[in-house]
């Protein structure tokens, strides 16, 4: 377990001795390690927001995420987690930009937020917010990666950070390696002193583009590094593309993506890996998850539902549907470049299974390691799927 969150000691606040305004009690929860920044800011609609994700809903860019583009106007609206809302506490909290255990062949990767609890630890610090508000009888609604609210618009506002050419927010002196949360209340708090350009709600609204990605200058790494091209303006995410969302994703695994998916089992840091900003990010030190940053293949591969869940419940998979899990990880045993015989047996298990969506994925693997005699023995041979990856293959 993570020893509950307190502030450090020479931040010299505390609730019952001090005579600090309740926006300096707030305030100080900054001072707990881990907390890279935090920032009061209205509660106003985001309009800008609103009107961005309803452009790219229309340019069809989201690739058929629902999240903030279910109900845009409600995850748009602060006051729907809390309708009385006056203000919002928005908090960054860093997560370890390194977790990195050894690469092996039989093994996949997870990407760095969700190899530790880095939710976890944010959820303590904006339950901290809330009872100190909650002690002054206010009242205080978390939210954090919900889809009630978009959390990087909430962070931008409250002057958190810029908004990357990745999409990231990123915290100055601090980078990436964040995960954002907001503490609604009906309380009415001051809002921090930040860029006076971002003061004002409408002109933040109105902000220009290069403004947006100020501090990220003429640099553009990671619009050139992301393995998929998925970042196709500066700022802008064709889901369609982004290998963190394509593990998501209902149906088959994009055939176009999955060479490039590489070794990722969950999410995809490349954008964020090669970002100039994240070298200065702390070193935080919280406890790895149920996955770590590595789950070896041959398990996910062969282990039965429940044990799989268990491992890896804490991930988006669609409709909680563990085969989804298992399409992944072919893609990856396929890009593994193994040709043990463990490696072969597990292609050939899936080969023989009932769900055609996963025959797709180890005949596709099969393709890649070269075991196509595999595919032409006659249990396989006279399946679409494999036919398809026979066809596709050529006569080998
Ligand atoms: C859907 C989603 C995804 C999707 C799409 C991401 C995307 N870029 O659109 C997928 C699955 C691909 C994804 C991937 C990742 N995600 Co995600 N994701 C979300 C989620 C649930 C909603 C984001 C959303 O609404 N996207 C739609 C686009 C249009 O919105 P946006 O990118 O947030 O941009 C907003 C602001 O930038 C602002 N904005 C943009 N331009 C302008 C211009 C002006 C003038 C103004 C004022 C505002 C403004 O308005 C936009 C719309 O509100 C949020 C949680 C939440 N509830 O907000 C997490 C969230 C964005 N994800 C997060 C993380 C950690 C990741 C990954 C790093 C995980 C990983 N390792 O794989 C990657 C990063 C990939 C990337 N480059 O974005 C963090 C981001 C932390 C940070 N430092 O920014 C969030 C905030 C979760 C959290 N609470 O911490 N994610
Ligand atoms: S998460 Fe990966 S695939 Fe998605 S934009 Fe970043 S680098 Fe590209
Ligand atoms: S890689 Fe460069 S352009 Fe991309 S977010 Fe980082 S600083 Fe900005």
């Amino acid at each position: 377990m993570n020893e509950p969150v307190s502030p450090k000691p020479s931040s010299g606040t505390d609730v019952e001795e001090s005579d600090s305004s309740l926006e300096d009690d707030l305030l100080s929860v900054g001072d707990i390690d881990g907390v890279a920044a935090i920032g009061i800011c209205g509660v106003e609609p985001l309009t800008q927001s609103l009107k961005i994700i309803q452009q790219r809903k229309d340019a069809g860019l989201h690739g058929g995420m629902n999240f903030t583009y279910r109900n845009p106007v409600r995850s748009t609206d602060p006051r729907t987690g809390l309708p009385s809302a006056q203000s919002a506490i928005v908090v960054a909290h860093s997560y370890s930009p390194d977790t990195s255990e050894a690469s092996e062949a039989d093994s996949a990767r997870v990407a760095r937020y969700a190899a530790q609890d880095a939710y976890g630890r944010l959820r303590e610090v904006l339950d901290l917010i809330r009872s100190k508000l909650t002690a002054r009888g206010y009242r205080g609604t978390p939210v954090a990666d919900s889809n009630a609210l978009v959390d990087r618009a909430m962070a931008h506002r409250a002057g958190l950070g810029w908004i990357g050419k990745n999409t990231n927010l990123l915290v100055p002196g601090v980078g990436s390696w964040v995960v954002l949360g907001t503490v609604l209340t009906n309380a009415k708090l001051t809002e921090s002193a930040r860029d006076p350009l971002l003061q004002d709600p409408l002109l933040q609204d109105q902000l220009p583009q290069d403004q947006l990605h100020g501090q990220c200058g003429r640099c553009d790494r990671c619009l050139t590094e992301c393995p998929t091209g998925a970042l196709i303006e500066p700022g802008v995410l064709d889901a369609g593309r982004c290998l963190s969302w394509l593990l998501q994703i209902e149906g088959s695994f994009p055939v176009e993506f999955r060479e490039a998916l590489g070794d990722r089992i969950y999410g995809c840091d490349d954008c964020q890996e090669v970002c100039p900003p994240n070298r200065s990010a702390p070193e935080v030190r919280i406890e790895l998850s149920s996955t770590g940053s590595r789950v070896n293949l041959d398990w996910l591969l062969t282990a039965g539902d429940e044990a799989l869940m268990a491992e890896v419940g804490g991930w988006y998979i669609p409709n909680r549907e563990p085969r989804y899990v298992r399409r992944n990880a072919l893609v990856v045993l396929g890009n593994s470049g193994r040709s043990d015989k463990h490696a072969a047996d597990l292609v050939r298990a899936y080969l023989e299974s009932p769900d055609t969506m996963l025959v797709e994925h180890a005949a596709w693997a099969a393709g890649r390691l070269g075991m196509l005699e595999m595919l032409r023995l006659p249990d396989f041979r006279d399946h679409p799927a494999v036919k398809a990856e026979l066809a596709l293959r050529g006569p080998g």
